[in-house]
């Protein structure tokens, strides 16, 4: 069978001019003036034309310019040179193999100067992600999270999966997705939470994973997901939750550096990134609370901070010229049942936030059993759901601590993209199930 591609279109230089290639992709656009017609084919990493001469060959100037845009064809043919292409050649064609024709018309167009409403564009996700754009995007987030892979393990942490079909709530009681299996209940991961603090117990001694977090939380916001990923870690032998936003703010930084050598796709995002300086500053919640205080946002002492108070942050963080900070502190209250006291009121639990919007959470976690059931019993909790979780803490558990750390959350603010669905390739929201 004959080869379908020899070179992408970025990789045909001066090197193949006057020398026959195959290329292959999708038609993205046909101009036919009748001697002759131009055929633009995309591939994966870029654009080129072909150009079909009547005089040169007829029969195939009439094959391809009756093809709907977007079928996709293999060509085989003649690189010339023209500097009048924007890639400085053209291919005079010999042979195309249609692999398929597209139907027309089409529910999206992929170059169209007009944009789409959002939902026609994810109801039609498959062409979506043909635009540059979108393929930059997931080109951005894979280059990152090769990032957090290095970075981790080059620091000796061990990558596990943890399951996703679970028997108790990771995060406590209120939005999960319960499920049937076989004739139990069971529940979705809202996050490896109980799984990454049980393996603290085994000596495996610093784990991540990049994880789904499945949350049935019904409101639908442009900052949640009800599917997400993360990266997830957790490390033992802490003496306190310091050690864990070291690691924390290392890898945002490694992350970011490594997504600032995607030059072509953060070109064609129009997008610069300039590297955050470290440390990122630390402030405690009571001094959050000032801050607020003196642009007279009030914030009852215990409280979550809600999406309004976090943008208010935010900006009065960057008028100090600074995009990333931790927020440390925070009342015991308002953090899950794992996360250690500090006295009476105070938790050893953590925010990483980056211009307004939480990016991470971790904290220091409870490792006695006594404490972690108390803990349990004062949220409402009953410690016979989490009997598996419990056993972990009863034959020897280290301290330890560790964060989960958005990953569709991280590229929004990286990328300055304002709608958190851009992030993941299939959505998941209150009313999007599908595709
Ligand atoms: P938390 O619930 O704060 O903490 O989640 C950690 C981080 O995950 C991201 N995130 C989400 N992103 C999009 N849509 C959502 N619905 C969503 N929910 C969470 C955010 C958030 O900061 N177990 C703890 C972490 C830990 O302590 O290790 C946890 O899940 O970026």
């Amino acid at each position: 069978m004959a080869q379908m591609r020899s070179h992408y279109s970025i990789d045909i230089s001066e090197k193949e001019y006057n020398t026959q290639v195959t290329v292959a992709g999708w038609i993205e656009d046909i101009r036919n003036i009748g001697a002759i017609a131009f055929i633009i084919i995309r591939d994966n990493k870029g654009t080129l034309q072909v150009t079909a001469l009547k005089k040169h060959n007829e029969q195939l100037l009439q094959q391809l310019t009756a093809l709907p845009r977007e079928s996709v064809i293999s060509v085989s043919g003649m690189v010339k040179e023209n500097a009048k292409v924007r890639n400085g050649y053209e291919i005079i064609p010999e042979s195309v193999e249609v692999l398929s024709i597209a139907e027309t018309p089409l529910p999206l167009g992929v170059v169209d100067k007009v944009e789409a409403d959002f939902d026609t564009r994810l109801d039609n996700r498959f062409i979506d992600l043909r635009k540059r754009e979108q393929l930059a995007i997931f080109k951005i987030r894979s280059e990152v999270i090769g990032a957090v892979h290095d970075y981790l393990r080059e620091r000796g942490f061990l990558e596990v999966h943890t399951p996703n079909i679970i028997p108790s709530c990771s995060e406590g009681g209120t939005d999960v997705f319960k499920i049937r299996y076989f004739e139990k209940e069971a529940y979705l991961a809202q996050s490896p939470q109980l799984y990454k603090q049980s393996l603290m117990a085994t000596g495996f001694d610093h784990v991540y994973e990049i994880a789904w977090y499945f949350r049935a939380e019904e409101h639908n916001t442009r900052r949640h997901l009800n599917e997400s990923t993360a990266v997830d870690l957790e490390m033992a032998f802490i003496s306190s939750e310091e050690e864990v936003m070291q690691i924390l703010e290392g890898l945002v930084n490694a992350m970011w550096l490594r997504a600032g050598t995607c030059d072509t796709e953060l070109a064609v995002l129009n997008r610069t990134i300039s590297v955050p300086k470290l440390p990122f500053p630390r402030i405690t919640y009571d001094d959050v609370l000032t801050k607020l205080a003196k642009r007279d946002v009030q914030v009852t002492w215990g409280a979550d901070l809600g999406i309004e108070e976090e943008r208010v942050l935010g900006d009065i963080m960057k008028e100090e010229g600074v995009d990333f900070y931790f927020i440390t502190r925070y009342p015991l209250e308002s953090k899950p049942f794992y996360t250690m006291p500090e006295g009476e009121k105070l938790s050893r639990g953590f925010d990483l936030e980056c211009m307004g919007v939480e990016l991470a959470s971790g904290s220091q976690r409870i490792h006695h059993v006594d404490l972690l059931m108390k803990r349990m019993k004062t949220l409402g909790l009953d410690p016979k759901d989490f009997d598996f979780y419990l056993k972990a803490f009863r034959y020897g558990m280290p301290p330890h601590g560790g964060f989960g750390f958005g990953i569709e959350r991280f590229l929004m603010r990286l990328l300055d993209i304002p709608n958190i669905r851009e992030c993941i390739l299939f959505p998941r929201d209150r009313t999007r199930l599908s595709p």
